[in-house]
This record gives structure tokens, sequence and C-alpha cells, in this order.
């Protein structure tokens, strides 16, 4: 039984596609609340972040500040995030926050990073969103959140909500990567970050690699966040999302790995993004979405 809170994070300013603002009602519609509230935990839904938001679409995406996509939208965006995420914490809640595209880490991590000294963090996603300014092909922030937490981009991003790194390298496993870039490879391996691609996962079982994980952190982490790119899943599963990528994760292993979490204890945050009803099937995407969040917050098999 947790104390939940659902955040909408309504931004599609990290990349350039529409769509992925619809994210969290597409979510809610599959039915979030009903099915958290049937695990027996208690749940607000807080709505969106930007209820009033007017998407236009004839200028999204068009703007950039040193190969920075709608900066400024960005960075408000983000500190309005990490506001109501450091208040759910205040209040002894779980923020659950539903996205939106991935640049909504950046606030996310923000706001959870106030309340603890040595956060870890999952990246559980195709991408490792290590990119910065100068790495990045596309200018897309979604592809940046990880890195600006870590200290490494825009100034005013990197010290949006507090000052300088929000999480340090050796606090972070990346999980499902199978689409890096040569910049982020290097970011990896400089930093030493702690790495199983989708090709590890294959080899080792899903079992091995999150145990792996959460004893890598247990000791020096005080608390753990979590944050899923639906489309570290397979598209089999999650077809409404921006970026694909095949030779993805299954749902059962991602399942394992939100009872698994959950059993630990240690989470105490978590992101779900990149749902996208105007690329999905029927909305399945967020049907799978919402079963994914069910089994971090208590669902099992039997
Ligand atoms: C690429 C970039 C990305 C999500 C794509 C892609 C990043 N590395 N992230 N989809 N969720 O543009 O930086
Ligand atoms: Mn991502
Ligand atoms: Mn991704
Ligand atoms: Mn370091």
């Amino acid at each position: 039984m947790k104390k939940i809170d659902i955040i909408g994070a309504n931004t599609a300013f990290g990349q350039p596609r529409l769509g992925v603002d619809l994210g969290p009602d597409a979510v809610r519609y599959a039915g979030l609340v009903s099915t958290l509230k049937g695990l027996n935990n208690e749940v607000e839904d807080k709505g969106n972040i930007s209820p009033d938001l007017k998407v236009d679409i004839e200028t999204h995406s068009q703007e950039k500040v040193e190969n920075l996509r709608n900066f400024n939208q960005v960075k408000e965006f983000s500190y309005a995030l990490a506001k109501q995420v450091d208040a759910s914490l205040e209040n002894g809640r779980f923020p659950l926050v539903i996205g939106g595209d991935h640049s909504l880490s950046i606030g996310s991590i923000a706001g959870v990073a106030k309340h603890y000294d040595n956060l870890g963090v999952i990246w559980y996603d195709a991408h490792g969103d290590l990119n910065d300014g100068a790495t990045s092909p596309s200018g897309n922030i979604h592809g940046m959140p990880l890195a600006v937490s870590l200290g490494l981009g825009h100034d005013e991003l990197v010290n949006l909500y507090g000052d300088g790194a929000k999480i340090k390298h050796e606090n972070v496993v990346l999980i499902g990567m199978r689409d890096l870039d040569d910049g982020e490879k290097e970011y990896i391996k400089e930093n030493n970050i702690k790495l199983y691609t989708a090709t590890d996962i294959r080899k080792l079982g899903i079992d091995t690699v999150i145990q792996e994980a959460i004893a890598y952190l247990e000791d020096k982490t005080d608390a753990i966040h979590i944050s899923l790119d639906v489309d570290a899943l397979d598209p089999i599963h999650t077809p409404g999302t921006g970026t694909p990528v095949t030779g993805g994760l299954s749902l059962v292993d991602t399942q394992v790995t939100m009872e698994t979490l959950n059993r630990n204890g240690k989470v105490v945050s978590m992101d779900l993004v990149e749902v996208n009803p105007l690329l999905d099937e029927k909305n399945r995407t967020a049907e799978v979405a919402v079963d994914i969040a069910a089994f971090m917050f208590g669902k099992k098999q039997i």
C-alpha cells in the first residue's frame, strides 16, 4: 500500500513530434487511477503540470538555443514539475510522473534530489539520454535529461531547482540500452556508469540484472528513483512512442523488474514517459504503461 500522487507531465517540448503531450490523459483513460486503487493504494490525481497548454503546431520545436530545441519552454516546464514532485515527497507521498517526453526528468529528478544526498537512479530506456548540446545529433532535450542530472549540459538546466549535479555517476544504472550515440558511449566509459544493454539482459536474464542493480545501489544510496521510458520495451508491446527501437525488452521482463523493485522497497518516485497516443494502436501503449505501474504498486500474477 502506497500513497501515490499522479502528476501529469504533459510536455512535448523535448522533441519535435506532437502527441506525447497527450500521454498523461491516454494513460488516465487506460485506467491508471482505478487500477492502482484496486491494488489498495491511496491515489490522488494532481492533474497536469500545464493544464492550459496550447500547442502551436506551426511553431512547435522550431526554436533552438545552442542546439537545444525549445530551451526556454523545457526549462520552465521542468521547474514547475520539480516544485510539484518536491511537494509530493514533502507530504510523505510517492510521486508517479506520467509523461510527456523524457526531458521532464530534468524536473522530476531535481525535485526528488532535494530530499536525498545520495539518490540512486535506474534509467530503463533504449536510449542513454546522456547527450549535451555539443554531442546531440538532434538538439532534442529528451536525449539529455540524465546528462543534465549528472551535471553535464547548459548551466541553466544543470542548476535548475538546486545548484549543480543532482546525482552521482556511481549511483546510476542503465538498463535496456540499444541505441546509444558515440558521445554517449564515450561518456559512459569515461565515467564508469553501470550499464546493462538489451543483449546483456538476454544473456544474463532480467532477474540477475535487477538483483545486481539493486545490490550495486544498496549501500551507497538512500533512495531510488526509476525513470522508465516505454521505448525500453520492444515496439511489439509499446508501438505508441516517438522513437521505437527493435530488439527491446519484453513486458514480462519489465513486470519482473517492477515487482522486484516494489519488494525491495527503496524506490520513492517514478517517471513513466514517452507514451504518444497519436502514434499508438488503440491506446495499447497506454494500457501497457498502466500494467507496468500496477506491478510497481502491488500487482502480482497470483
Ligand atoms: C538520440 C538523441 C531519445 C528518447 C529518443 C535519441 C534520444 N540519442 N530519447 N527517444 N526517448 O536525439 O539524443
Ligand atoms: Mn528516454
Ligand atoms: Mn528512449
Ligand atoms: Mn563522477
